[in-house]
């Protein structure tokens, strides 16, 4: 890209945000281009390369909505689609509307710079070469900074060893290796069942267990995805109306309507249902219900000892420090029953803390573990590392990353004042942390798309949201979490890692909007339908 390049949008990222972002903007004729630090697209699809990497949402609910002939065309093999079938989706898409053309790859946007005199950002991208925009759109996900624990010797280790996002291209050879894993959130349950009767050893570094329930994955045959595509407009239609952007609908019975025995019958039907069935299709009690959620917990810790067979380690897989669905939950496909294996070895940190890696493995204050490679499933950077990393400056060269160092602070997660002509699609503070992501984005991407449609129709040059407005958004993101449960929880959703500077434990970061996505979709249509008076416009 030449020095003196010039677009009206640049949009940062092709992901699944940034695919339809550009789709959008090509079709509108704005002068537009999508930089994607990568060497193609596919952001999330594109890197988490990992065995076991798949949806947790009905492959059906998480293709994009926006083309009959797209959802008349696409078969999805599976209930809970796999990374490689998802990637090549996301590729379908961009050749089918031709958007390759718009993507830049290999440019990683390092700095972001507005200058109030031109009314422009510039961007610095990594290698030297820089350009203008009028408006930046960031599309940059919400988990695409890697964190990598700090132990003492971590370089030492001889063999192998990588973050699960950078799991090779190429395959990794699993047979007859002794593998060590630390961290067991979404990915690390996903990678455990994958590969432990693949493996010589598979040694599971655990700190804290999460709760964890099936999958209940299966094929989709011809037959059915014909009916699929008979019901999309039902099937969008009930996303739309749901909190999660699913089609499980909660159980408003009441849960202490109920008797114990009617609850458990409900939740026997529920474990044995697809998806996030037994969290969206739940009593919605027991997100604000600590007794509720207590017996929710203590169901499901049942379940845990009734499909592992050593009870001590049963118990070390039950979390004792949060209840069922406070956190993320991840999805399973015999996770438990890896444990059961001979080869599959459970270390509790909590117990016996790692003390240093050496050259040969790992050593804890129990033992030293032999191991040939090291997985890091060990979270991310959550929602706003991306943006601290791109070292965004806006007036009088406030830098984004300190503004936001106790946490973000957003106009309905889409602007932050100070930071003119920036917009972000699935943004801080908006749903699509919470929510099935292609169903928010779909949503945030027509908003910001319209927003721009506004000020491109009317020759506006700056675009401000007002500090009050940003003030009151952050007002209601603080209430809605305040009544949940997860309040006190530690992980990404509440902006814990604890692998990242200034993340300590019990400091909340209000990174994501849980108010659910129809209240905060009516949010976006109100202020577009009034005419956006809380964002300040000059030409
Ligand atoms: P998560 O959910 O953030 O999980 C990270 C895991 O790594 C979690 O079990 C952590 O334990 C563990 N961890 C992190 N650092 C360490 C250290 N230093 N030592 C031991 N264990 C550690 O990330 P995922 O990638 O699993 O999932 C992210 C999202 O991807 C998921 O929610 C889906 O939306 C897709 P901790 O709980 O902090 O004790």
């Amino acid at each position: 890209m030449a020095e003196a390049e010039h677009r009206d949008v640049v949009v940062v990222g092709a992901g699944v945000s940034g695919i339809y972002q550009i789709k959008r903007l090509v079709d509108l004729g704005i002068d537009a281009i999508v930089l994607e630090a990568d060497e193609d697209l596919g952001g999330t699809w594109y890197r988490n390369r990992y065995p076991g990497a798949r949806f947790d949402s009905e492959s059906y609910t998480y293709g994009y909505s926006f083309s009959k002939e797209l959802l008349d065309e696409w078969h999805w093999k599976e209930r809970f689609s796999s990374q490689p079938e998802n990637l090549r989706y996301l590729n379908y898409v961009a050749d089918k509307f031709d958007l390759r053309r718009h993507m830049r790859f290999d440019a990683r946007v390092e700095t972001l710079t507005w200058n109030e005199r031109e009314r422009l950002w510039h961007l610095g991208l990594q290698g030297g070469e820089a350009c203008t925009a009028r408006f930046v759109v960031t599309s940059v996900g919400v988990l695409s900074v890697p964190a990598l624990p700090r132990y003492e010797g971590i370089d030492d280790f001889a063999g192998e060893a990588f973050h699960t996002y950078w799991w090779p291209k190429e395959p990794v050879p699993l047979v007859g290796r002794r593998v060590g894993i630390i961290g067991t959130g979404a990915t690390g349950v996903q990678v455990i069942a994958e590969i432990a009767d693949e493996v010589r050893e598979l040694t599971v570094f655990q700190r804290r267990p999460n709760w964890s329930s099936p999958l209940n994955n299966s094929p989709i045959s011809e037959a059915e995805m014909a009916e699929i595509r008979e019901r999309y407009d039902e099937i969008f239609a009930n996303c739309a109306m749901s909190t999660g952007g699913f089609e499980h609908v909660p159980d408003r019975r009441g849960f202490w309507n109920l008797t114990r025995e009617e609850r458990i019958a409900f939740w026997d039907e529920l474990y044995e249902k697809p998806g996030f069935a037994i969290l969206q299709g739940n009593f919605p009690e027991i997100f604000y219900d600590e007794a509720a959620n207590r017996e929710m917990s203590a169901y499901i810790a049942d379940r845990i000892r009734r499909r592992v067979a050593d009870p001590e380690v049963a118990e070390k897989l039950i979390p004792r420090d949060h209840g069922f669905g406070v956190q993320r939950l991840p999805l399973e496909t015999h996770y438990f029953e890896a444990y059961n294996r001979d080869n599959v070895h459970l270390v509790d940190l909590s117990e016996t803390p790692i003390e240093r890696f050496t050259r040969r493995g790992i050593e804890t204050t129990a033992r030293h573990h032999d191991l040939d490679l090291i997985v890091f499933a060990t979270g991310f950077d959550a929602i706003t590392g991306a943006f601290d990393r791109m070292r965004i400056r806006g007036v009088e060269g406030r830098l984004l990353g300190d503004k936001w160092c106790d946490g973000p602070s957003t106009y309905l997660g889409v602007m932050t004042h100070g930071f003119p002509n920036l917009l972000m699609v699935a943004g801080p503070q908006s749903v699509s942390g919470s929510t099935n992501f292609p169903r928010a984005i779909e949503g945030g991407v027509n908003w910001v798309t319209g927003l721009l449609e506004h000020v491109f129709d009317r020759g506006y040059t700056r675009l401000e949201a007002q500090a009050e407005a940003e003030q009151e958004w952050v007002q209601e993101v603080v209430r809605v979490h305040e009544r949940l449960l997860l309040r006190r929880s530690r992980g990404w959703f509440t902006g814990y890692n604890a692998n990242v500077a200034g993340h300590e434990a019990g400091k909340v970061r209000y990174q994501a909007y849980f108010g659910g996505a129809p209240r905060y979709m009516e949010f976006l249509r109100k202020a577009a339908a009034d005419g956006y008076p809380r964002i300040d416009r000059s030409r």
